[in-house]
């Protein structure tokens, strides 16, 4: 099938000058007429034909500057439609087509979404509402007239700013928005419907004064008072840290349930998945608060990293998504705990995209080819996109990086750009060569870096050697050195910082060596003891570190070193080490489990850490990254089950003293979303977590907080705790939580995700028949993913049983989503690029799962790609 390569990019002969849309909305359908003001470039031959997108369209009528075109002049087919030779001047080609909303349950283009009218058109969804030149470098002024009934639709809305609206007669109206700033289509937005809302004002730095609203169902109101108050702190947030005012006079945010991704930064009318929205504390999580907080401020970063400066082709994706969930994090570290956030994002890096890169659908950040680029919005572009900003951000430094940002929005501002153009905004600001570092952009793979120190006494020499290695990747055979930040201390034997007199042999910034090469070593003279190196602060490169530091090391490093996403590190490190040992047949020394469980016992001590560390801390390796560190012929039950016994072998002599700790931790205050009560949280269900897996106390201790509850983060917690560790009460609580909760559709989420993390055998089976139920909503993203996107992705062992249900249920599935939603289909079939890590019985079963599912179907091109490039891994 047809693959699209980068190297084939060239701009198209016609440009867009203007666009004009009208959507006449009803029951019966929607009419969409659009004008577009089309000119020939100056390079362009004339009776060059033109070539417009389209997708399940039929055309319904066809002009040019008012003339309908005759038979000849025009051709269409399931691609889109040409103009076979269009006036060589500039002139208004006028489409009109028919859509029926109601029946698209892709959710691309114009939907029904429970009776609002809504778009998505990222990245080719436009293309199924009017032909057009359906691409991120058509940059056009839109005007958008909506007429629709009254009484269904009384909200009408699109980008820009309202400039007009009244009666159209028959009981209809009409609204007519104008986006003066020039887009291209993945931007366009529309919602009709009947719904409620909240408004709040924004007066930016230069005193213009925004108006906010937030759409949503008649009734959720009070639940978007958080998404508001974010949205206020995020535009103050992108003023004062990079100097971005916002720029329409009105800002709008609708919440709708059903919605293939999180949320859209559509120009002026974000759109957004209701769980990105909707919290009260008595059903949102303080971790569904915390995620609230990040996308609102995501999607509003995009006005600038986004829309002002866009994409110039799909392959520049990461251009405006890396960047942007740099600022979002760095936003969230701003808004909470620095530390903490750090953490939480390397953990989710460790956890999604170190797998992805690491196996068959590994890919660039910047990738060169794609079959379907709906598959291509990946934790790779996104996350390991956002760390090498955050990579640019070291190099440079804080003032360098800034003004390379400030040279990016002044240079690039109105243009649809590439990352070429982005570095070099940098390059140019601070004078620094960046081609080398560019590799991070073009090459797929996770570099190794190995460190082995040595420490002469006589001469007081330390010495370190750090290599650098990737594996090949699908396509990329041979990887070249990366340009690899290192930020680094030494520490003494008291536990304090060292330092030295000289360093030779590389490149050492303060405290920043920079390998750039295959292997670097560096002697260090003028150091009076034998130091223990921190390497890798802060996780100041996307890299799999090892070193040959001693569990003693590490565990001094754990109380010791004055970073704490090291502190954190180092004794994520000495666990994952020893669960890997068991789980392959080497039983850890009790003389090693005791001194991590003395390490642990004195974080939850210090009184100088913050709640929400000392939970991350306490909180046990994911078994994704227990299974990463085995490398191959993984047994999934070997790997939970040798968690598991560490775990008891943790708790097991302190469970009295972490039961007081849990009782002790209760908040008592009224709930507030804060960082330092949900910090607190965080601690207390952490303890409740190893409680229940690692002694006889916590299942009965679980039962009573869910019971006890105040607020969704406890209850939920200990529901999911128990769930997991499928104790006695877990059946009864899950039960339980359905009837109180199973008509809110957020909270029903939840309760699908914990019955999906069961470890017992039974667990297909139940989940079958939840699938299997006729009221099941089988369209709506959300269940679908609460269901067998988290059974896929964090409940390895019985996904990948030996006996291949897992797989089977999941291809099974599969086959029935991709008829309806191919997105959200391909999206959980991601899931087995496990397969190469798995011991050969699973991986067979797995490859047949699979194999069986692109045999007996007709599968959607999204679905397609996926197995293809996970059988061909
Ligand atoms: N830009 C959108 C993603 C659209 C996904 C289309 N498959 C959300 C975001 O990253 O902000
Ligand atoms: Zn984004």
């Amino acid at each position: 099938e047809h693959t699209i390569f980068l190297k084939d990019y060239a701009p198209t002969p016609y440009s867009v000058v203007a666009v004009d849309m009208d959507f006449k909305i009803t029951e019966a359908g929607t009419r969409v007429r659009t004008q577009m003001t089309i000119e020939p470039r100056p390079e362009t031959e004339p009776g060059t034909p033109l070539v417009l997108d389209g997708d399940g369209l039929t055309l319904q009528s066809i002009a040019i500057d008012g003339a309908p075109l005759m038979m000849v002049a025009y051709t269409t087919d399931d691609d889109g439609l040409t103009v076979v030779e269009p006036p060589f001047r500039r002139f208004v080609l006028e489409t009109e087509v028919n859509l029926t909303p109601e029946t698209n349950t892709k959710l691309m283009g114009l939907y029904r979404s429970s009776g609002t009218w809504c778009t998505q058109c990222e990245p080719e969804g436009f293309r199924r509402i009017t032909y057009y030149l359906d691409r991120p470098d058509i940059l056009a002024p839109f005007k958008v007239r909506i007429t629709a009934p009254r009484d269904i639709a009384p909200v009408l809305l699109s980008n820009g700013n309202l400039i007009d609206k009244g009666e159209a007669g028959d009981g209809m109206h009409f609204a007519l928005w104008e986006d003066p700033f020039p887009k291209p289509a993945y931007l366009f937005a529309l919602v009709a419907g009947d719904l409620g809302s909240i408004t709040d004002t924004f007066t930016t730095s230069s005193g213009r004064k925004v108006d906010l609203a937030i759409y949503c169902t008649h009734g959720k109101e009070a639940e978007c008072l958080y998404a508001m108050d974010s949205l206020k702190r995020s535009m103050a947030w992108d003023e004062k840290r990079f100097g971005r005012e916002y720029d329409l006079d009105v800002f709008n945010i609708v919440a709708v349930s059903d919605f293939n991704f999180g949320a859209m930064e559509n120009k002026g009318l974000n759109i957004f998945n209701d769980k990105l929205v909707f919290a009260l504390p008595e059903t949102a999580s303080d971790a569904n608060y915390a995620n609230i907080e990040r996308v609102i401020a995501h999607e509003y970063f995009h006005n600038w990293t986004g829309n002002r400066i866009t994409c110039r082709d799909w392959f520049q994706l990461c251009l405006k998504e890396g960047l942007t969930v740099y600022r979002d994090q760095e936003f969230s570290s701003d808004e909470r705990s620095r530390p903490v956030q750090r953490i939480h994002d390397v953990e989710n890096l460790r956890i999604t995209q170190f797998p992805e890169d690491g196996g068959p659908l590994a890919h660039p950040p910047r990738p060169d080819r794609y079959r379907e680029i709906n598959n291509f919005y990946t934790t790779t572009v996104y996350q390991k996109g956002s760390e090498v900003v955050r990579m640019l951000a070291t190099l440079l430094g804080e003032a360098g990086f800034r003004k390379g940002m400030d040279l990016y929005f002044e240079r690039h501002d109105g243009e649809a750009t590439t990352i070429e153009a982005f570095l070099k905004v940098f390059e140019d600001a601070t004078g620094t060569d960046l081609s080398q570092f560019s590799r991070w952009y073009l090459n797929a793979g996770t570099p190794a870096v190995t460190a082995s120190d040595s420490y002469d006494a006589a001469s007081q020499t330390y010495t370190l050697t750090l290599t650098q290695k990737t594996a090949p990747t699908p396509n990329q055979p041979d990887k070249p050195p990366f340009v690899i930040p290192v930020k680094f201390g030494l520490i003494g034997p008291n536990g304090s910082p060292m330092g030295w007199t000289a360093v030779a042999g590389g490149t050492v910034k303060d405290d920043l060596i920079v390998l750039d090469g295959d292997s670097v070593t560096l002697t260090f003279t003028g150091v009076a003891n034998r130091p223990v190196p921190s390497l890798l602060r802060g996780f100041s490169a996307p890299v799999k570190l090892s070193t040959n530091l001693t569990q003693q090391d590490l565990l001094f490093l754990a109380r010791h070193d004055s970073d704490p996403f090291n502190r954190w590190d180092a004794l994520q490190t000495v666990a994952t080490q020893l669960m890997a040992a068991a789980a392959t047949g080497s039983q850890p020394a009790s003389a090693d489990v005791d001194a991590l469980r003395q390490a642990i016992m004195d974080t939850l001590g210090d009184p100088a850490l913050d709640h929400a560390f000392k939970a991350q801390v306490i909180a046990m390796p994911d078994e994704t990254v227990i299974a990463r560190q085995i490398g191959r012929d993984v047994d999934p039950s070997a790997v939970a089950e040798a968690r598991h016994a560490l775990i008891r072998a943790i708790v097991g002599p302190v469970a009295e003293r972490v039961e007081a700790l849990h009782a002790e931790l209760q908040v008592i205050e009224p709930y507030s979303p804060g960082a330092a009560q949900a910090g607190r949280r965080s601690l207390r269900n952490g303890l409740l977590s190893l409680l229940t897996a690692g002694s006889d106390r916590g299942a009965a201790l679980a039962e009573a907080q869910y019971h006890a509850a105040s607020n969704m983060t406890d209850r939920y917690a200990a529901l999911a705790i128990s769930a997991h560790n499928w104790t006695k009460a877990a059946p009864a609580l899950l039960g339980d939580f359905r009837t109180r909760f199973g008509g809110d559709p957020l909270v029903f989420d939840k309760w699908l995700v914990a019955s999906s993390q069961a470890p017992d055998d039974a667990v297909i089976e139940r989940l079958r028949a939840i699938l299997a139920a006729p009221d099941f909503p089988r369209t709506n993203p959300n269940r679908l993913r609460a269901l067998l996107g988290s059974f896929v992705m964090s409940n390895p062992a019985q996904f990948a049983r030996a006996d291949g249900l897992g797989f089977r249920f999941v291809t099974e599935a599969a086959a029935e989503i991709d008829k309806v939603n191919p997105q959200v289909a391909a999206r959980v079939l991601t899931g087995f690029r496990i397969l190469p890590l798995l011991e050969a019985g699973r991986r067979e079963a797995g490859r047949a799962a699979l194999e069986a599912l692109r045999n007996q179907h007709t599968l959607s091109r999204n679905t397609g790609d996926i197995i293809d490039r996970i059988l061909a891994g």
